[in-house]
């Protein structure tokens, strides 16, 4: 596998609630996206080795707004609300539905989507639409199992073989990779997956060593 994505440097960039307040940096950007609490802020502090980077909660609905951060002054990575909580109004929920789905269908600077799906579960109609939607975009795209450490071997050959089999039914062939950011299993494998798949020349081209934008954290 290539050598991965090295994160030297990560740090809270900023929060936005709408398409306007995004970040106007020119930089490419990594979207960690999936249902509420399937383990997107965890995710992200497990690839950058940290604990509370990234807010975390056993409540679904923790992460409201595209929260991003910078890696290495090169890079972004944008933490995303996750769809499909129920106990949000109708509402806030279409909000964040409309904010995800308009970042994902438009946003210029966008290079990698990491789509995470609970690997105790089968893709969900939701996550089909995000495999549908990710289907014909010129971006990379990656799925990322996680909380593998719930599950015993047999449990988490049986979700890889599930995701990839609904992945072929949506037209999509790509890397699946089983995570936990308990065990921290599939870091390497994620940052060596996010490696081969960023423009390195991209990256090169447009770094102008870019620090934090926003004091504070969401
Ligand atoms: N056992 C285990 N628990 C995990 C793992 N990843 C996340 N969790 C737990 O799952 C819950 C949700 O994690 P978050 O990272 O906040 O999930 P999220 O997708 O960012 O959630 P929202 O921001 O609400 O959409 C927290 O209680 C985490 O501790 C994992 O790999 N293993
Ligand atoms: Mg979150």
């Amino acid at each position: 596998m290539a050598a991965g994505v090295e994160i030297r440097d990560i740090r809270f960039g900023g929060s936005a609630a709408s398409w306007e307040q995004l970040p106007d940096v020119a930089l490419p950007e990594v979207a960690f996206i999936g249902r509420s609490n399937v383990g997107k802020s965890s995710l992200i502090n497990l690839l950058a080795r940290r604990k509370n980077l990234a807010r975390t909660s056993n409540v679904p609905g923790k992460t409201r707004t595209i929260n991003w951060y910078h890696v290495n002054g090169e890079l972004l990575f944008h933490d995303l609300p996750g769809f499909g909580y129920a106990k949000v109004s109708r509402s806030l929920r279409n909000q964040w539905l409309r904010l995800v789905s308009s970042y994902l269908a438009h946003r210029q600077e966008l290079r990698a989507v990491v789509h995470l799906i609970d690997s105790r579960h089968a893709p969900m109609p939701l996550d089909r639409e995000v495999m549908l939607v990710m289907r014909p975009r010129p971006v990379a795209y990656l799925v990322a199992l996680t909380k593998a450490d719930k599950l015993s071997g047999n449990g988490r050959a049986k979700s890889l073989k599930r995701t990839r089999q609904v992945l072929i039914e949506c037209g999509v062939q790509v890397p699946v990779t089983l995570c936990s950011a308990k065990t921290r299993r599939g870091r390497e494998e994620l940052l060596g997956h996010l490696a081969a798949v960023i423009n390195k020349a991209a990256l090169r081209r447009t770094a102008t060593g870019v620090g934090a934008t926003a004091q504070g954290r969401p």
